[in-house]
């Protein structure tokens, strides 16, 4: 099994990490949707990162799906079987996803030529930001996760959405603006899965 894109890519990140919590092994082929995407066109001429390449050569695409059908195979998962929990996780993990997708649409609007971008679009866009993020501080205030090793998928990917948005987004959104969340994100980091991940 094959994984490819790179790990600045939030999405692949999450799915790396998903793996490798899971015990299950793949090869990582880093490969960029821009700098190298003719290759990356070759293997997958949608060009999304993540793409998983099965065992028999098909080819998967978008980071949830690839979890889904992964943890259907090995038949264990990182989201809680409870169902308490299992609500708390989806709507966490719901708010990390959409808080990945603002910020990836945030840096794309700025690859843009300065005179074709769209400056209440991007307001808009950080708005939602930040509103996904001032959910997440919230939760993780009023109930913070356990730091106890049972890592969920929420909690995986709030952290390494967090981390996304301090790599790119750190100027209008420094650490301290989230408390919560930045200190979640640097206990997440600091796991074994995590490091050996690293979102270069
Ligand atoms: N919902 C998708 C989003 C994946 C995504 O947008 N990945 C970006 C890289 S961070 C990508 O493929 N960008 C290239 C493009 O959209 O053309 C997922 O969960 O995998």
């Amino acid at each position: 099994m094959q994984l490819i894109g790179m790990l600045d890519s939030p999405y692949v990140r999450r799915v790396a990490i998903t793996l490798r919590l899971l015990d299950i092994e793949f090869q990582h082929r880093p490969l960029s949707v821009f700098s190298t995407y003719e290759e990356f066109r070759g293997i997958n001429p949608v060009v999304k990162a993540p793409t998983l390449i099965l065992e028999d050569g098909q080819v998967l695409m978008d980071s949830t799906l690839i979890i889904d059908l992964i943890e259907h195979e090995a038949g264990r998962s990182l989201m809680p079987g409870e169902s308490t929990a299992r609500v708390r996780a989806t709507r966490l993990l719901g708010l990390a996803l959409a808080a990945m997708e603002k910020a990836v649409q945030r840096y794309y609007e700025q690859q843009r030529p300065e005179d074709k971008q769209h400056m209440p679009w991007q307001g808009r866009v950080e708005e939602q930001l930040h509103a996904a993020c001032a959910a997440l501080e919230r939760e993780l205030t009023e109930h913070p996760l356990p730091r106890d090793g049972r890592l969920d998928q929420a909690g995986l990917s709030i952290a390494v959405a967090w981390t996304f948005i301090q790599l790119l987004h750190v100027q209008y959104m420094p650490a301290d603006t989230y408390p919560a969340l930045h200190d979640w994100t640097l206990h997440a980091e600091s796991l074994e899965a995590f490091k050996a991940f690293p979102p270069v």
